[in-house]
């Protein structure tokens, strides 16, 4: 397997996948079609949509049937960014390099931009999969629930709450990256799953790869947020130090906290090579996430 080579497939498919998907930028309203747009393609990892297609892959599915799910994920992965660096939220002015939405448009747009974004997550797999109705309502399901008060908002608030108070304990901590982080990266693996047609038994095991591999991702987030510049991360770095924010890195120093993501990276490997099919591409993405720099 060509690790890299693998990536490129999976990232121009997903490239693709956006730019048929989207509306076009010219589409009426074309100032809320652009921003939509600017976002979404716009240099980001593209790790989950990448989680999705090599997923499916590895149960066995070819073609390009998982490429719309990977699409619906990115897109409410990226209006999670744009409302996250709202002046309400993290007020930040950089993302993946650029000007961050409202800094480039203005607040109303941005925020337009990530509702919009959000619901068209849903018109892409109800577009897409009208012919496979079982499967397109376990997508949507799937999707709202990572999505929705429980996981990835519900997350948000805490790390919200979190922010105003000193007492944030590693039981709080694990919860806000259980739901902020990792519920999206669990669904990515899930949806690739269903895609393929994975038994009840290979999703439960796709759920913890996605529990340990959002926790890997997550601290080595933290590590880096205290060790990397700007520039390289393409976002405000030492933002977490600089609010005393409750961290991986601030409860367990760099060093601990490495050691915890090789151990969470450590399961999700053992957990995908109990999965059918070749796990080398998704074992080395996890290895990859270890080793990140931005
Ligand atoms: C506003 C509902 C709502 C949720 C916001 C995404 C998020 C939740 C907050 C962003 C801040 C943060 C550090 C989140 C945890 C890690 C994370 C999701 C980082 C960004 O994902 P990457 O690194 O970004 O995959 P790219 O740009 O590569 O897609």
């Amino acid at each position: 397997m060509d690790f890299a080579a693998t990536l490129q497939r999976h990232v121009a498919q997903t490239e693709h996948g956006l730019d048929r998907c989207l509306p076009p930028a010219d589409a009426r309203p074309a100032r809320l079609h652009t921003a939509m747009r600017y976002s979404l393609i716009s240099g980001g990892k593209l790790l989950r949509p990448v989680l999705t297609l090599a997923t499916a892959e590895q149960l066995g599915l070819t073609g390009d049937a998982a490429v719309p799910a990977a699409v619906a994920i990115e897109c409410i992965h990226t209006y999670s960014l744009i409302h996250d660096d709202l002046p309400c939220m993290d007020n930040d002015d950089l993302r993946r390099g650029r000007p961050t939405a409202h800094r480039q448009f203005d607040e109303a747009t941005a925020l337009l931009a990530g509702d919009a974004l959000l619901t068209e997550a849903f018109v892409i797999l109800a577009r897409h999969y009208a012919d496979r109705p079982r499967l397109a309502h376990a997508l949507m399901g799937e999707l709202a629930n990572a999505a929705g008060s429980r996981r990835l908002i519900g997350g948000q608030m805490e790390d919200l709450l979190a922010e105003k108070r000193p007492d944030t304990t590693a039981a709080d901590l694990e919860f806000i990256h259980l739901n902020k982080t990792a519920a999206m990266i669990e669904v990515a693996l899930v949806m690739g799953g269903l895609c393929a047609e994975a038994s009840p038994a290979q999703i439960e095991i796709l759920r913890s790869v996605g529990h340990h591999l959002g926790l890997t991702f997550q601290i080595i987030d933290d590590v880096l947020d205290a060790t990397a510049d700007t520039a390289t991360l393409g976002k405000t770095a030492g933002k977490d130090a600089k609010a005393n924010k409750t961290t991986f890195v601030k409860l367990h120093g760099i060093e601990a906290s490495r050691r915890i993501a090789r151990e969470h990276a450590d399961a999700a490997q053992a957990a995908l090579r109990s999965l059918p099919g070749d796990p080398s591409f998704l074992t080395a993405l996890v290895a990859s996430m270890l080793a990140r720099s931005r």
